[in-house]
């Protein structure tokens, strides 16, 4: 992990990781220093609090929290903290992470989340959220997410050949 993360992944669950290894993979591609940590708002919840109450002190400008089922991790995270928090729904034993879904984007009204989509699309796309709002502030961060941009719009290019009959 790194020495002065910008993001901090949570996971309500070790088993979340196998989703949100594509998020740190993305972050990694981006070049956005993270860690990673399961600390569960039912399980755990003395533990998510702290890391919230303490995360701006430490460095982190964003926190990326995943969980599935009633999904309370992510408004939890921003009960505690005034730092974005990006809530990525897992898919869990039943629904499809509908329930998770819910129970991260319907946030009352004061404490915000912002939900991403359910699963692997959700815990890419936080990671590239997360690095835009660090681009604002950091123009190296700002090119290298043009650059990933651009690399994507290539390859879609590039994946247009097919043989249509
Ligand atoms: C949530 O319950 C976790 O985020 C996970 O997605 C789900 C199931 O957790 P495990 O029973 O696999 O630990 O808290």
């Amino acid at each position: 992990m790194a020495e002065h993360p910008l993001v901090g992944i949570l996971m309500g669950s070790k088993s979340d990781w196998s989703t949100m290894q594509e998020c740190a993979k993305t972050l990694r591609q981006l070049e956005i220093p993270f860690e990673a940590h399961v600390a569960s708002a039912h399980r755990t919840p003395e533990k998510v609090l702290d890391y919230c109450k303490s995360a701006e002190d430490r460095g982190l400008k964003v926190i990326i929290a995943a969980a599935g089922g009633a999904a309370h991790l992510a408004g939890v995270c921003a009960s505690k903290t005034h730092l974005p928090i990006l809530g990525v729904p897992m898919k869990g034993w039943a629904t499809e992470g509908m329930d998770a879904l819910l129970s991260t984007a319907q946030m009352p009204a004061g404490i915000p989340v912002a939900t991403l989509a359910i699963g692997k699309a959700g815990a890419i796309n936080a990671a590239i959220l997360a690095t835009q709002i660090i681009a604002l502030s950091d123009p190296a961060t700002r090119e290298r997410l043009l650059t990933f941009r651009e690399s994507q719009k290539q390859k879609a290019l590039a994946d247009d050949n097919l043989e249509l009959d």
